[in-house]
């Protein structure tokens, strides 16, 4: 096995670990394969890519709306799909040259309460969350995080460039947030971020060939490394984002129940 694999494996189990979820069908699921057709998108050639998760990079607005509560929204741009060794998958149109070219962004909003520390560590729990994956294939949209305090819920909105935009998703059920900002004395490169997992997703099939329906997975690890909690704070952040895509559950429920049947039947076969 070789060190990515057992490193995505080992992310998957923190993942699940983080989240307090014992199923194993979280721990084997998060981070699994899908599958999208470009050719869904404007301009772009026939091509079904294969990927284990989107990269790129976002920033969000966190402001402190009390002493206990936070609001945050961002943006996020996808450079790349990566494979299962967390590679860029080369060969794809995401970010190729125009008019095949398309970008990829996504929207989001979460709404939580904290506990900052006396350490200068903090920790976030989302209780609401909103996210939108979009397609640009004009490559031209311009989105930045609202920097004043918006309401819950609310997405940033692009100032130009957007009437050629393609809506790929929508998640407004959050399953489970957390977040952390690790203490202010030698924390490394980012020294925060956000695990986000949404599901009931209204998604673009075309684009979004399997698994459907799924969940969204986003792993915000961001500069918190100058976040001072006062514990009032406001300002943006920027960082790494991972997206990643898992089955909902009741499908992986049922593709067991089908796993198991087909094994019942593979040993009835052998007894015979
Ligand atoms: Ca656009």
């Amino acid at each position: 096995m070789n060190k990515s694999v057992l490193r995505k494996m080992c992310a998957a189990g923190a993942m699940a670990a983080a989240f307090g979820l014992s199923s194993s069908a979280y721990a084997i699921s998060l981070g699994s394969a899908f599958t999208v057709q470009e050719s869904a998108i404007t301009g772009a050639p026939a091509n079904a890519v294969t990927a284990y998760e989107m990269n790129g990079q976002y920033s969000e607005y966190l402001a402190a709306t009390s002493t206990t509560t936070f609001l945050t929204n961002g943006v996020f741009n996808v450079g790349s799909y990566f494979d299962i060794n967390e590679t860029p998958i080369a060969g794809t149109s995401l970010n190729a040259a125009p008019t095949a070219g398309y970008a990829l962004y996504g929207l989001f909003a979460f709404a939580g309460t904290f506990a900052a520390n006396p350490d200068g560590s903090a920790v976030f729990t989302a209780t609401s969350a909103s996210l939108q994956l979009w397609a640009d294939p004009l490559q031209n949209t311009v989105v930045t995080p609202n920097s004043t305090i918006p309401t819950a819920g609310t997405l940033a909105t692009p100032t130009s460039g957007a009437g050629d935009d393609i809506l790929l998703a929508t998640a407004i059920d959050l399953i489970k947030g957390e977040g952390q900002k690790l203490p202010n004395a030698g924390s490394g490169s980012f020294g925060g971020g956000f695990d986000i997992l949404v599901g009931d997703i209204s998604n673009n099939t075309a684009y979004f060939i399997a698994p459907n329906p799924f969940y969204l997975y986003v792993d915000l690890n961001g500069n918190f490394r100058n976040f001072n909690f006062s514990p009032s704070f406001a300002g943006t952040i920027g960082g790494n984002a991972s997206i990643y895509f898992t089955p909902e559950p009741g499908s992986i429920a049922l593709t067991g129940l089908a796993l198991l049947g087909i094994a019942a039947v593979g040993r009835r076969k052998l007894r015979k």
